[in-house]
């Protein structure tokens, strides 16, 4: 069986990270190992949480995980919990993903601004996790942080463009942007492959509201999707079909959380996707 590790926190209620990445990971029919960040009561988009975090906890674990001669298919990232993380987690990927994928999502903004906590040194330093990775998948916010570049409600192609390139300039072998809309009603992603210089999107339906932790089944359906032998394109538009479905699934129920989406029910959607 093939392994993922997913390395993000634990926010234990509100749908996001590893409390969706293990499932989603789950039921594509790959193991997933965690190595948890933090630990929160919630995620930071609630009015208040807890905080605590597990920065002293990874090297012992990795260092442990060496000793019992572990390896992985693809190594992942989302949100990190401190500075030291990042510096933990590169090492990591030096150790760990020699024989398999590094993906890295830097998970810290939307919709114009850095999530709680965060700060733009943090972003650029988030920035130097992204050289030698196979794929990373940040939103608009967190390339304009990573790059300095100006953030823009609306945008050309030749901005998303020029925004790929810089991020592949970061060392990134593929870089994909998520959250992107040329058209009012589609949302989707595009990227770029350094290699060949080609780039790839993919659009959907733009459902009529926005959901936090959607980048986060967004990147867990993707990494699934490349460790189960999808190109990097097609991961991509799966990914994109299954978090367009998990939305439209949320928005079927009148009551829906505001804090995340039904990824479950959109399971038999997923493995459909895969083929299985
Ligand atoms: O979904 C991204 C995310 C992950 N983890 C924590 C968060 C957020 C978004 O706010 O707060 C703790």
């Amino acid at each position: 069986m093939k392994r993922i590790v997913s390395i993000q926190d634990i926010s234990a209620l509100g749908k996001c990270s590893l409390t969706v990445a293990l499932p989603i990971i789950s039921a594509m029919g790959i193991e997933c190992a965690v190595m948890p960040t933090a630990i929160l009561s919630v995620h930071t988009q609630f009015p208040s949480f807890t905080f605590h975090d597990l920065t002293d906890e990874m090297e012992p674990i990795a260092d442990n995980w060496k000793a019992n001669n572990i390896s992985f298919d693809a190594c992942y990232s989302g949100y990190l919990g401190s500075y030291r993380q990042i510096d933990i987690v590169s090492k990591f990927f030096k150790d760990f993903g020699k024989e398999g994928l590094v993906i890295v999502d830097p998970a810290m903004a939307d919709n114009g601004v850095l999530y709680k906590g965060f700060t733009p040194d943090f972003a650029k330093k988030m920035a130097t996790l992204c050289d030698g990775a196979d794929l990373i998948v940040p939103n608009i916010t967190e390339a304009c942080y990573m790059l300095d570049m100006e953030y823009k409600e609306t945008y050309d192609e030749a901005y998303i463009r020029e925004m790929l390139l810089r991020l592949a300039d970061l060392g990134a072998k593929n870089a994909a942007i998520t959250g992107v809309s040329f058209e009012k009603d589609r949302l989707g992603v595009m990227s770029y492959e350094r290699e060949s210089g080609e780039f790839a999107s993919y659009f959907t339906q733009r459902q009529p509201k926005n959901f936090h932790g959607t980048g986060d089944i967004y990147t867990a359906a993707a990494v699934g999707a490349v460790v189960n032998g999808m190109s990097i394109p097609e991961a991509l538009q799966l990914a994109c079909d299954y978090t367009a479905e998990c939305i439209r699934l949320t928005l079927l129920e009148e009551n829906h959380n505001f804090y995340g989406v039904n990824f479950e029910q959109a399971t038999p959607y997923l493995l459909k996707l895969m083929g299985k």
